[in-house]
């Protein structure tokens, strides 16, 4: 099962929090058959914000970044499967609602650059996701199961 098992951290932020959209996401990523392996609803405080969001540090918009992420709480995951990294971004949309096709989580319930609703690692990013899982995720919050389905999604799995 070795390919199927990158893992990627998506972020529900605070405004998809508020907008009642966690299970909606959270639904969008099990039909696409990926694997839950962590979540949790948190708070981030400044200091893992600006660990975050740390190569922003030098952008205008960062200072109202950081109030917004730290405004409420954030629903914060971690999905396992095959690619994920990249088929999660390809279904988050680009980071602008306005490029994000209809049928991207952006696409369908943003309007706005600054509340754009989900976070999710960067596939071109090298070792993004592992290092954003590490930073919100402790190695014994997150699942080592076999899911069931896995059969089914995966042409090479075994019945
Ligand atoms: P995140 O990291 O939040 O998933 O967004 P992206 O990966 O799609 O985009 P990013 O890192 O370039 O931007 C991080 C975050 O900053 C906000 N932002 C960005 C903003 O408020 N104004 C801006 O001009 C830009 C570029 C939105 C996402």
């Amino acid at each position: 099962m070795s390919h199927h098992d990158e893992r990627t951290f998506v972020m529900v932020k605070p405004d998809g929090v508020q907008r009642g959209l966690i299970g909606e996401i959270v639904s969008r990523f099990e039909d696409r058959g990926l694997k839950l392996v962590g979540g949790k609803l948190m708070r981030i405080d400044e200091e893992l914000a600006h660990e975050h969001y740390g190569e922003h540090a030098d952008k205008p918009f960062f200072d109202g970044l950081v109030e917004f992420i730290t405004s409420g709480p954030v629903f914060a995951m971690v999905w396992e499967g095959a690619d994920a990294t990249r088929q999660v971004r390809s279904m988050v949309g680009e980071t602008d609602p306005a490029e994000s096709a209809p049928g991207t989580i952006r696409g369908d319930f943003g309007l706005d650059l600054g509340h754009n609703v989900i976070h999710a690692s960067d596939h071109e990013d090298e070792g993004a996701n592992e290092r954003e899982i590490g930073l919100f995720f402790d190695e014994d919050e997150l699942a080592d199961y076999d899911l069931d389905t896995a059969a089914w999604v995966y042409e090479d799995a075994e019945h």
